[in-house]
Parts: C-alpha cells; sequence; structure tokens
C-alpha cells in the first residue's frame, strides 16, 4: 500500500501523566501500561464513531454544517470517502485508539439502487481492509443504517409495508456480510425508527412480531455464513421517534425472552440514551449484568437540561467511576469495547478540537477505570453491601433463597420467636462520603 499524506498537523498522542501540561496528551490512559498482565489499551478497547468524527459536520435542525474538513471536497463520491477514510484511520493512530465502528452508509455512499449501494461499499471496504492490515486497528462493530433514507420513514422491520422490510433485510445482509469481512467482533442493532409516532396509525403488536423476526432472520443468516460476532441491541427510548420498542435495557430483556432470542443478544448500553429513558447509566449497566448479557458501551453523555441525544464526550469521573464499578464486578465487556459515540460541539469547528474531545473521553475512562479497580480492591463497598444481605445468607433467609420456605412457615416464625424487625440504616451518606475519599483525596 502506497504511503498517503498526512491528514492532521497533530501529533500521535502521547502518555505524559497526570501532572502533564500539554493538553494534547493523555493523563491517565496510558495504552502501554500493564495491568494484571495486559496494556490498558487491551482493558479499555476504546474505540472511534465514523458516524460522529467523520461524517459529523455540525449541521442541527437550524443551521447547515460548521466543521469542513479539507478532505471532503471533489465531485465523486467514492474517491472522497476513500481519502476520508485515510484520514479516519491516521486519527485512529494518532488517538491511540484500537478499535471503530461504522454504519454501512456512513463509509460508503448510497447509490440511485441497492446493487450500486452495494457496490460503493464493497470499494470502500476493500479500503477499510487494507487500512486495518496496515494500522493493525480493528473493527469493533458495524451496524446498517436504517433510519436516514426516506424509505425508512414509518421504520425498517417495522414499517407497515412488507416492501421496506425486505429491503432492510437486503441491507443487514450485507452490513453483517462486511462486518464479518473486515473481522468485526460485534454487530449492532439500533432501532432508530423502530417504534411510532402515533397508534393512531399503529399495530404495536405486529410491529413488535416484525421486529423479532427480523431479529430471527440476522441471527439465522449470521449462522449460515458463520459470523461469529456478537449481536447487541442498542436500548433507546425515543428520538427519532416518539416511542422506540427497545426503550431501555429492562424493556430490551423483556423483548428478546419474549421472542426466544435472549441466547443471541446482549446489550450496547449509551449513557445518554439511558438518561432519555430515566434511568442512570449505572443502573442500565446493572440491569444488563444481573442478566449476563452486558455486551458493549457507546460512551458518551447527555445533557440534563436538555431532552434529547447530545451525543457529548464525557468527562464526568464521578458518573464514569460508578460504571466502571459495576462494569469490572460484572467482569467486564468480552468482545465489546467503550465506543465514543460523542460528537463535537457546533462551534468546536478546529482540528485539534477532535483531539481534545477525545482525549478527554478516554481519560476519564482510563481515570475511572484505576478508581473503579482501587474501589473493588478495597472491598469497602463490597463488604457493605454482602452485610447488608447477609440475614439471606443463613436460616430462613437462606431458604427463601432457595426456595425452601413458604407463606406458611414464614408466617408461623413470624407470630412466633421472630416477631418486629429491628430497622437498620441504609447509611447512603456515608457512603456517598466514602465515595468522595476515592474521587477527591
Ligand atoms: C443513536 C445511536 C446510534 C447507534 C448506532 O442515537 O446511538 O448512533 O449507536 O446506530
Ligand atoms: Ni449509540
Ligand atoms: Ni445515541
Amino acid at each position: 500500500m502506497k504511503k498517503t499524506r498526512s491528514h492532521w498537523s497533530v501529533p500521535t498522542i502521547a502518555y505524559e501523566g497526570p501532572g502533564a501540561t500539554n493538553a494534547l496528551a493523555f493523563r491517565h490512559y496510558n495504552p502501554d501500561e500493564l495491568i494484571d498482565g495486559k496494556t490498558m489499551s487491551a482493558h479499555m478497547r476504546f474505540s472511534i464513531a465514523y458516524w460522529h468524527s467523520f461524517r459529523g459536520t455540525g449541521s442541527d435542525p437550524f443551521g447547515p454544517g460548521t466543521i469542513l474538513r479539507p478532505w471532503e471536497k471533489g465531485t465523486d463520491a467514492v474517491s472522497i470517502a476513500k481519502v476520508r477514510m485515510d484520514a479516519a484511520f491516521e486519527f485512529f493512530q494518532k488517538i491511540r485508539a484500537p478499535f471503530w465502528c461504522f454504519h454501512d452508509r456512513d463509509i460508503a455512499p448510497e447509490g440511485s439502487t441497492l446493487a450500486q449501494s452495494n457496490k460503493n461499499l464493497d470499494a470502500i471496504v476493500a479500503h477499510a481492509k487494507d487500512l486495518q492490515k496496515a494500522t493493525g486497528v480493528k473493527l469493533l462493530w458495524g451496524t446498517a443504517n436504517l433510519f436516514s433514507n426516506p424509505r425508512f420513514m414509518c421504520g425498517a422491520s417495522t414499517n407497515p409495508d412488507a416492501h421496506v422490510f425486505a429491503y432492510a433485510a437486503a441491507q443487514v445482509k450485507q452490513a453483517i456480510d462486511v462486518t464479518k469481512l473486515l473481522g468485526g467482533e460485534n454487530y449492532v442493532f439500533w432501532g432508530g425508527r423502530e417504534g411510532y409516532e402515533t397508534l393512531l396509525n399503529t399495530n404495536l403488536k405486529r410491529e413488535q412480531d416484525h421486529l423479532a423476526a427480523f431479529l430471527h432472520m440476522a441471527v439465522d443468516y449470521a449462522k449460515s455464513i458463520g459470523f461469529k460476532g456478537q449481536f447487541l441491541i442498542e436500548p433507546k427510548p425515543k428520538e427519532p421517534t416518539k416511542h422506540q420498542y427497545d426503550f431501555d435495557v429492562a424493556s430490551g430483556i423483556a423483548f428478546l425472552r419474549t421472542y426466544g432470542l435472549e441466547s443471541h443478544f446482549k446489550f450496547n448500553i449509551e449513557t445518554n440514551h439511558a438518561t432519555l429513558a430515566g434511568h442512570t447509566f449505572q443502573h442500565e449497566i446493572e440491569v444488563a449484568a444481573a442478566q449476563n448479557m452486558l455486551g458493549s458501551i457507546d460512551a458518551n453523555a447527555g445533557d440534563l437540561l436538555l431532552g434529547w441525544d447530545t451525543d457529548q464526550f464525557n468527562t464526568d469521573v464521578k458518573e464514569l467511576t460508578l460504571a466502571m464499578t459495576s462494569i469490572l464486578r460484572a467482569g467486564g465487556l468480552g468482545s465489546g469495547g467503550f465506543n465514543f459515540d460523542a460528537k463535537l460541539r457546533r462551534p468546536s469547528i478546529d482540528a485539534d478540537d477532535l483531539f481534545h474531545a477525545h482525549i478527554g473521553g478516554m481519560d476519564a475512562y482510563a481515570l475511572a477505570f484505576k478508581l473503579a479497580r482501587k474501589i473493588l480492591a478495597d472491598g469497602k463497598f463490597e463488604s457493605f453491601v454482602a452485610d447488608r444481605y447477609a440475614s439471606f445468607d443463613t436460616g430462613f433467609g437462606q431458604d427463601i433463597e432457595q426456595r425452601r420456605i413458604g407463606f406458611k412457615e414464614l408466617n408461623k416464625l413470624v407470630l412466633g420467636k421472630l416477631g418486629e424487625p429491628k430497622p437498620k440504616s441504609g447509611k447512603q451518606e456515608y457512603l456517598e462520603n466514602l465515595l468522595n475519599t476515592y474521587l477527591h483525596d
């Protein structure tokens, strides 16, 4: 492969430690540092989201793009897509991210027919394969964009028109094919328009049945071609639709179990989607982990004063430390990773803003990872919680957990020797202060 010219004047980001004064350096993310025999790069599995970082222009419903990249010029869309991808892989390397993620339509232009779109995608995927080989950057997950094109305005697999369902199936078939070709470790389903605007025109039961049929077809197809990547559902309650069927992790679990899909899917949890659903990020992680269905993370943050998916870079060390504690306690993300599904603010138009954004996100996650490891190693919260439930470890408590006892026996116990339970403090303020000793001392 010929050496392409550099697209970024910013050099490769180095780790300079917590005392660094250089703003374009890592303070906490040291990709080569060995922790428990594994590099931090391998622990964190950071990934760059192609759609935001290389297709996002800063446009919003009130105005056009503000972020102009020098490679976005020319007339041939496929040639531009190749140069853009060169710039992207150079960025992945400079920011020290071992993974990337994409939607089919992010990387290659859509043609006037599906055959033309497939052809464009194949051409760009061949280029991506070369770049992956040359740089060592790997694919965390692939996905299909089933929400931008007007044909999907009433949904993809939940569209009332079977023709649109068929089109979406054909598109996902190709997206799984190319994800496999690029060695993708996961494949994501985010049902952006799999929901409704009004129940006046919607048969909710049929739409849910169709979504399940679609996912079963995807499972069957992946098996038929030997794609071994993990399938992930990415819940989101709303936006762009008023109501999305995979509202949150809990409703996603219920959906998967209802339709016999639970053994084939895990969850890709996005911070801002959790808060839109009225949950904390940590809550969604805990609900997935409780069912052994924690798959991957879309790392971003919302704005608590705004009710939409603002996709900001997350620098909230407290929120991330809580999340990391739950993730590590659950045994980590397996084939998943932390994908920066986050975008620059509209006025952040300089090239180095993309570096500052990712440095901030990576450093906050890396610091949270280190703090969470310390919290778990000290075990103070763990032993507090274990003590809190200790009455279920022996005697009638254990009989309850093991379902060896019923209402009659418990009634007899309470009327007899047990009597009135003694109140015990939940000690929330003590625990909040304890958490702060890790964050600030
Ligand atoms: C949108 C979603 C989307 C998915 C991939 O809110 O986060 O970007 O991650 O389709
Ligand atoms: Ni996402
Ligand atoms: Ni999102």
